[in-house]
This record gives structure tokens, sequence and C-alpha cells, in this order.
């Protein structure tokens, strides 16, 4: 049985969907972010951030190392390629790109404090979007050469870490249905159980289908 922390839409999401996916057992927790006080919580992630994900008594952070570990705990899943399969290191490139490319610029984008100011000058905001944009053309430019899904035929993990960061583009001035790779990619995927179930369970509206 997995323990989940989880905020909606937020980066969790990637870690609730696959678990969906698996169909593991777990137990949700829901983080109140809007709460400046984390108090336990931060015993479990000292950042205070979520996804915490319980394993065996011990609590795990990062949502790509998350969804590395669960696809490889349920190897049945397919949610990784094999380990002899010679897409296991797209599968490992993919997620690595999408979390260091994606991950920290949207949390820039999202979290201007953390750059140090309650609102980023048009400068920094900029050049936070024209980094975002840059990441997004170059996956579209992929899948319109390997898809349709990220790995090519078959969906996998990746796929899931791509979707919910294609979701964060929704209010960006250029969201990823703007490239029409990605577009097929986002429809292919907002089809899937898990995510209208994901939607159901966190009370989620927006971006759909
Ligand atoms: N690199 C972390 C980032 C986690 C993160 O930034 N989570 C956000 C929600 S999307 C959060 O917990 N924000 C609340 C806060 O920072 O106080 C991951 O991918 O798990």
């Amino acid at each position: 049985m997995y323990t989940l922390y989880y905020s909606p839409g937020t980066a969790s999401m990637v870690v609730h969907q696959a678990l969906i996916e698996i169909g593991a057992p777990h137990r949700l927790e829901c983080v109140d972010l809007s709460k400046k006080e984390r108090g336990d919580y931060l015993r479990l992630n000292p950042r205070g951030q979520v996804p915490t994900l319980i394993i065996d008594g011990t609590a795990y952070v990062e949502s790509a190392a998350l969804l590395m570990l669960l696809a490889e705990r349920h190897p049945e899943a397919r949610l990784a390629p094999l380990a002899d399969s010679p897409l296991r290191a797209s599968w490992y490139q993919w997620i690595a790109f999408l979390t260091n490319s994606l991950g920290p610029t949207y949390r820039f984008w999202f979290y201007p404090l953390d750059l140090g100011s309650a609102e980023h000058p048009p400068l920094v905001r900029e050049a936070l979007r024209n980094r975002i944009e840059a990441a997004w053309s170059q996956v579209d430019a992929h899948l319109a050469a390997h898809g349709p899904y990220m790995l090519g035929a078959e969906f996998s993990g990746v796929d899931l870490l791509a979707l919910m960061y294609m979701r964060w583009s929704r209010n960006m001035p250029k969201p990823v249905t703007e490239w029409p790779e990605l577009k097929k990619l986002a429809d292919r995927l907002r089809q899937r159980s898990s995510w209208k179930r994901l939607y159901e369970i966190e009370g989620l509206t927006e971006w759909a289908e």
C-alpha cells in the first residue's frame, strides 16, 4: 500500500496517474499548499512540496523519480520499456529531458518568489517563456519524426510526465495545443481512462479533453 501526498493539478499528478494506471492500492493525503505552515509534513518533505510517496514507511520525493520507481516496481503495467529493450535508453533520456528542461522553468514561471520577486520583471518572464517554448518545440519536432507517443508506437510513463507538463501550459501565452504534434499527443492521452479518473478524484475541470 502506497501513500501519496498530493495537491490537485500539481507535480503530484504524474505519480497519482501512474498509480491509477498500475492499479496499485494507495491512500491519498491532500496537502493544503495555500497554508504557509506545513508543520509535520516538513518531516516527510523538507521543502514542503508535493509529491511525497510513502513506500514501506519511508518517504520519497521528486515526481520524475517517483514515476521511474513505480514503473520499475510494477513492470507488468508497462510504464517503462523492458530493461533490455533499446527503447529503455530513450525512456531515461526523455524523462530526464522533460524534468530538467521543463520542471525548474515552470517552477520559476509559477513561483516568482523563488527568484526573489512577487512578480517577474518583463525580461525574466520573457526568458522563462522562451525556454519553455523552446523545449516544447523540440518535443514537437521529435514527435513529428518519431511519434505518435514519446517513445514511438507504444504509450509509456514518459507520456504521463509530458501530459502533466503540457497541462501546465494551458493558461500560458502559447499553450501546447498550438503545436500540431503536441496537440495530437495531448488529445490522445486525454482519452485515457486514468486521466478521467484522476480528474474525478482530484476534482479538476480545466483542460479535461
Ligand atoms: N521538483 C519537484 C517540484 C515539486 C513542486 O514544485 N511542487 C509544487 C507544486 S507543483 C509545490 O509543492 N509547491 C508548493 C510550495 O513550493 O510551497 C518535483 O517534481 O516533485
